[in-house]
């Protein structure tokens, strides 16, 4: 047997384990005891991640559509063909007519290379990746307030908190390591309060749990920071020295008494005065959302409001406080890190800066990088819709069952001249490819992935490829040379992470020489550097921390006579997204095999539903047959689903509306018909 240690594949908590291996083949995994995050634990995911790395769906070879027939190729045909379509679609439509989707499941190394060659090579800043549907608001929000869109602390902090406010963000199920640390952390004694309408496992064990109408945490956190100002619990002292702005603050929460705010909601004014008084009362607060903060047409304005709250009472830039976005994907991080935004080199070096695009420009040996911003993943899919994007080069991702409203994405993708697929399995989207790449897995390749705190560590090669399958970063070197580009030639992803250290300053002392056991948070800027658990120790990234006071937005489609429900979307604990390698995996597919709705007991009775009956669900994009979870889980009006079943999915209703700042879709809420099937 030989043991492997490496990082889990699934979310961003970022666990590390050994895979355990006999003769080739994957058999089992083993918990590190010594890792600061997992601490020898590891969630039901973590434990079965080696399952699907074997399963006999694996691509193995290239596919080539030939006569509307995706039929094996060799890799030169297919790799040769990619380049030669991609190009001519450049060459009728312009260099900036093909998008580069990159991965959040791929490594830094992967990441970094795929924007290198978007931008070095085919000239384009068309590039980005699922942190758009994601934390795009976060990184946005956050830029503004502090300078910087990262998890401000770490993990550890929470057993050094005294109250932890959870908002948007079920956390056991989604990032189980860290939602076992906050129970823990709450049975000790730590404060806390969810402000969440589901009754989410953290619900049960929370001081307070604030049911308020999906879409209205800027009235609810407005309403919040209110009371503080009103009742003097503010922290003078931090907002005179390390803020700006505070003036705009009070007054646009000035008339947001509890009454207000609880109008707003749904919620009690009591609720939201008790709140205030816990959150505020304590010397060390730490925020943790996610999704049910981000996801909204108003995305970034929720988050201005999580940063102001940190900023009014004091609490960012100590341990056991901060602004925590737990980060999905276990590599969006790292993604966002390594540039594979349209905005940004590695490191969030903005392709704006002439400077910059100097510096990159000589490093990778061309003459000229564009300055033009790129578009985002949900722009880009609504220029291909519309016929403006012609190409797309899809890397890990799988936006058939991803992207919001499903007709919508299918019509975009079946208009482009060209789709390039490279991914593990043969997903919904890559069936409607023209080339389809086999890729590599975590278990099969060398490289690194960066957790939710910051912390950069290293993932091993365990087992072989199946087949002909390659890591995406030999991919992707093989295309670039194939193109005419000679700069892309490594001997191993860690003399990819050797050339990232020497352009992106916060990696700077990143090498994988300095990552055993347990690797570094950045910033890390040079090679003595110890790495930085918490930021913004003395000032923040932009220098003041800034307050940018918002208004409250309704979402952007609201229950009506003909639709009367919200739906709301998210995830459960045993699928992993689109399921391409949940359910591929036994034990986790048994668990949750079928797609399902919550509903609550006095909607299911008015509507005469009983629990596992057949509902047909639709919204004005279209309709999904699923099946009736009847609970206490959710509040009347409110039905949720998961989206990982690809029969009954719930993008087929979600409603593609965007945030005007960061371009996220509205998840979080849409409006729904529910009717019992004959
Ligand atoms: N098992 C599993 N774990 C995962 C994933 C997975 O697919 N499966 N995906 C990973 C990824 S990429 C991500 S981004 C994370 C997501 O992690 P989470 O954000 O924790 O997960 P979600 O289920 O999307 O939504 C979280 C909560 O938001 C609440 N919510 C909905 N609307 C609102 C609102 O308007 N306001 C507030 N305050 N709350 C609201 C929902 O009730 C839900 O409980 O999970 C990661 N971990
Ligand atoms: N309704 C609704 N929709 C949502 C959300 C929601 O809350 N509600 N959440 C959104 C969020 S937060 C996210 S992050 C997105 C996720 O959206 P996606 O990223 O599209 O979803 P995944 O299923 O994680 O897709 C990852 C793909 O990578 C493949 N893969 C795995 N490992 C590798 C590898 O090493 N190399 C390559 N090349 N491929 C690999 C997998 O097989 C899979 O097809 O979904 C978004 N969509
Ligand atoms: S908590 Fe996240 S990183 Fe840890 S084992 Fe579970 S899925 Fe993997
Ligand atoms: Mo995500």
């Amino acid at each position: 047997m030989k043991r492997t240690l490496t990082v889990c594949p699934y979310c961003g908590t970022g666990c590390t384990f050994y895979l355990v291996s006999d003769n080739g083949r994957l058999v089992g995994v083993e918990p590190s005891t010594t890792h600061p995050v997992s601490r020898g634990g590891l969630c039901v995911k973590g434990w079965n991640a080696f399952a699907f790395v074997h399963h006999p769906d694996r691509l193995t070879t290239p596919l080539v559509r030939r006569d509307g027939v995706l039929q094996p190729s060799s890799w030169d045909e297919a790799l040769d063909l990619v380049v030669a379509r991609l190009q001519a679609v450049q060459k009728r439509h312009g260099a900036d007519a093909v998008m580069f989707a990159s991965s959040a499941k791929a490594t830094n190394e992967e990441n970094y290379l795929l924007m290198k060659l978007a931008r070095a090579v085919f000239g384009t800043n068309n590039i980005d990746h699922c942190a758009r549907l994601c934390h795009s608001s976060t990184v946005t929000g956050l830029a503004e307030t502090f300078g910087s869109g990262a998890m401000t602390n770490s993990i550890s902090c929470i057993d050094q908190t005294d109250v932890i406010l959870v908002i948007g963000s079920n956390s056991t199920e989604q990032h189980p390591l860290i939602g076992s640390r906050i129970l823990n952390a709450a049975h000790s004694g730590t404060r806390l309060i969810v402000a969440d309408n589901r009754r989410i496992r953290l619900s049960r064990h929370a001081d307070l749990h604030l049911r308020h109408r999906n879409g209205s945490d800027v009235a609810l956190l407005n309403g919040i920071m209110h009371v503080i100002i009103a009742e003097g619990l503010a922290d003078r002292e931090f907002i005179a020295a390390r803020t700006e702005n505070y003036a705009a603050l009070a007054e646009a929460v000035a008339d947001w008494t509890p009454e207000r705010s609880a109008g707003a909601t749904g919620l009690a004014a009591d609720e939201i005065v008790a709140a205030a008084r816990l959150f505020a009362g304590a010397e060390r607060g730490m925020i943790v959302y996610s999704m049910g903060i981000t996801q909204h047409s108003h995305g970034v304005d929720n988050v201005r409001c999580i940063a102001a709250l940190a900023l009014l009472t004091g609490n960012v830039g100590r341990p056991g406080t901060g602004v925590n976005p737990l980060r999905g994907q276990n590599n969006v991080q790292g993604g966002c890190d390594m540039g594979a935004l349209p905005d940004v080199y590695s490191g969030y070096q903005k392709v704006s800066d002439p400077l910059l695009r100097d510096k990159f420009a000589l490093a990778w040996g061309v003459t000229k990088l564009p300055a033009e911003p790129g578009l985002p993943l949900t722009r880009a899919m609504d220029a291909a819709s519309a016929g403006l994007l012609r190409g797309m080069f899809i890397m890990g991702e799988n936006p058939m069952l991803s992207d919001p409203d499903q007709g919508h994405a299918r019509m975009a993708l079946q208009n482009l001249e060209l789709l390039v697929v490279q991914d593990i399995f043969l997903t919904e989207t890559a069936l409607l490819a023209d080339i389809v790449l086999p890729a590599a897995c975590y278990a099969e390749k060398e490289g690194t992935f960066t957790n939710t705190e910051r912390r950069v560590q290293r993932l091993r090669k365990a087992v072989e490829p199946p087949g002909a399958a390659r890591a995406d970063w030999e991919i992707i070197c093989d295309l670039a040379g194939r193109a005419g580009y000679s700069g892309m030639r490594y001997a191993n992803p860690a003399a990819v992470m050797e050339e990232i250290a020497t352009l992106t300053p916060i990696y700077g002392g990143i090498g994988y020489d300095r990552l055993d056991p347990h690797g570094l948070q950045w910033p890390c800027p040079d090679r003595s550097h110890p790495g930085t658990p918490i930021l913004h120790l003395e000032h923040f990234s932009r220098g003041l921390g800034r307050f940018s006071p918002v208004a409250h937005r309704l979402p952007a489609e609201l229950p009506d006579d003909r639709y009367p429900f919200v739906l709301t979307t998210g995830r459960t604990y045993f699928h992993w997204h689109t399921g391409s390698m949940t359910r591929r995996t036994h034990l986790l597919d048994r668990e949750e095999p079928r797609s399902f709705i919550e509903l609550h007991p006095d909607d299911a009775a008015r509507l005469g539903v009983r629990e596992r009956d057949s509902l047909l669900v639709s919204s004005r994009r279209g309709e999904v047959r699923t099946e009736a979870r009847v609970t206490t889980m959710v509040i009347p009006g409110v039905v949720f689903m998961p989206f990982h079943f690809a029969e009954g999915a719930a993008n087929v209703l979600t409603n593609n509306v965007l945030d005007p700042e960061s371009s996220i879709p509205e998840f979080k809420v849409c409006a729904v018909r529910v009717e019992k099937m004959p």
